[in-house]
Formats: structure tokens, sequence, C-alpha cells
């Protein structure tokens, strides 16, 4: 590392969504990484079970249950930290894969309220606290629907291109101050909840997403990027990191074993 790198040990790393997946396996990682953590989500016992497994790991974690499209909940959340030296936008998702002339209005509002309005409200709330730290870092998991489109993902792609917009006009925003500004956007990863969720709890459904896809990305896999990204030298802005399985090319396609 270069001599303009600050050191992890006593930043604190705020990770929204770290009750599963990519969100959980990040914060284990920005945790062995020396970042002191704050794990957020709507869903305390999980960020709570968590936190307790990173502890006991020798790292430090907390926990602090957080909705985060909710606004006022948010401003009370930042009002706890003086500086703040990474936060990850992680919590978001989709809703269905139904075609424009079907899909649910009220899912298309549900992704744009998480996946970007979310990210909205923390990102203002901490974003003083990012730069008082003196090499703040906003990481953006935005995914390769953020950058092209396919059948079925209008409402999500439409969300995730308004993510990506946000994080490309927060970094040209914040030139000449010391805050990064990453976007990490992963393709086909297989959590245990994506797409679950997606197809409101159709198990066989979601487990057809991955079928005979011989290794899918792991949210460990994209935490790995996620770190890697955020602990490049205070001078080094990893703008768009885009990260898929070897199994899928762009255009949406993906290699399945018969
Ligand atoms: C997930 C990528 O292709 O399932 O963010 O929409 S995709």
């Amino acid at each position: 590392m270069t001599s303009d790198a600050p050191s992890a040990a006593s930043r604190i790393a705020v990770v929204t969504g770290a009750s599963s997946g990519i969100g959980a396996a990040t914060a284990r990682r920005l945790a062995a990484a020396g970042y002191r953590v704050v794990l957020t989500a709507r869903r305390a016992d999980r960020i709570e079970a968590l936190a307790k497994e990173i502890t006991a790991a020798g790292h430090s974690a907390t926990a602090y249950r957080l909705d985060v499209t909710d606004r006022a909940a948010v401003d009370e959340f930042a009002s706890a930290f003086r500086t703040v030296g990474v936060l990850v936008n992680n919590a978001g998702g989709a809703l269905g894969l139904d075609p424009v002339a079907t899909g649910d209005p009220a899912d298309w509002r549900t992704m744009y309220e998480t996946n970007v309005l979310g990210v909205l409200h923390i990102t203002q709330a901490l974003l003083p606290k990012l730069e008082a730290s003196g090499d703040g870092v906003v990481a953006v998991v935005s995914s390769t629907a953020a950058h092209g489109t396919y059948e079925g993902g209008g409402g999500y792609a439409a969300a995730k291109h308004g993510e990506h917009v946000l994080a490309e006009t927060l970094r040209m925003e914040l030139l000449g101050r010391p805050v990064r500004v990453v976007e990490i956007a992963p393709g086909m990863v297989k959590t245990e909840e994506f797409s679950l969720t997606r197809f409101a709890g159709d198990a066989e459904r979601a487990e057809k997403v991955y079928e005979g896809v011989a290794a899918p990305l792991t949210a460990d896999d994209v935490a790995d990027t996620i770190t890697w990204a955020v602990t490049r030298p205070a001078h080094v802005n990893v703008d768009l990191l885009v990260v898929r399985p070897r199994a899928q090319t762009p255009n949406n396609k993906v290699h399945r074993e018969q």
C-alpha cells in the first residue's frame, strides 16, 4: 500500500442489508480486514447473531436495526457517529419477473424505494461523517441490471439504473473532496434469499434460476471484490467493478450444463 492508504484499524464501516447474503459476507470480510463494522438491517435477530459471530472471531461488530427507507430512523442512526470510513449500500433487491405490460406498480415502487431512495437516505445522512474521516468510501452494490435490461426485469433494472446514476452523479459532485464513490455491479449471485424474495417465497422457481449453472457467484465472491475495492489507497477510486460468474456473459446469457 502507498502512504496515503488509511489504516482500516479503528475505521467504522457501515453495511446495510447485513442480515444475509452479500451484506453479511461483506461485514465478515471488512471486520476481518480490521474495520469496526456496524451491521444494519430490518431483522434485528439476524444482525445480532452475526455481530456475535464476528466478535467471537476476535473482530469488532455491532448491530443496529434499521430500515433504510425510513428517513427519520436513518437520521437518528447517523447522529450516533462522528466519523465513518466506509458505507456499503447493499440493502435492496428484486420483486417479480413480470413484463412491463403486467408488472405490479406496487413492486416497482418498493424496488425504487429500497434500491434508490434507501441508498439516497443513508448516503445523505452519513456523507458529512464520511468526509470527516478524511477518506470516506461510499460503496454502492448495484447489479449488472444497472447497466442493461432483460425481459421481465424492467422494474428491477429501472431501479438499479437509478442507483447507478445516483453513484455516478455523486462521484462528480464530490470531486475535490475526500470521499470516493465505488460501484460494484454483480451478475448472477446465488444467495439464500435474492431469488426467493423475487418470487415471493416460491422455492422451486427460485432454484430454477441457478439450474445447471456449475458455479454462480457466491455472496463471498462479491464481498471479496467489495473489500478489495474499498481498501485501495485513498487516491485510487474504483469507479465501477462488474463481476459475473464465468458461466454468464452480457445480454443475460447463462451456460447451463445438461
Ligand atoms: C442480480 C442480477 O440478472 O438476476 O442483481 O437481475 S439479475
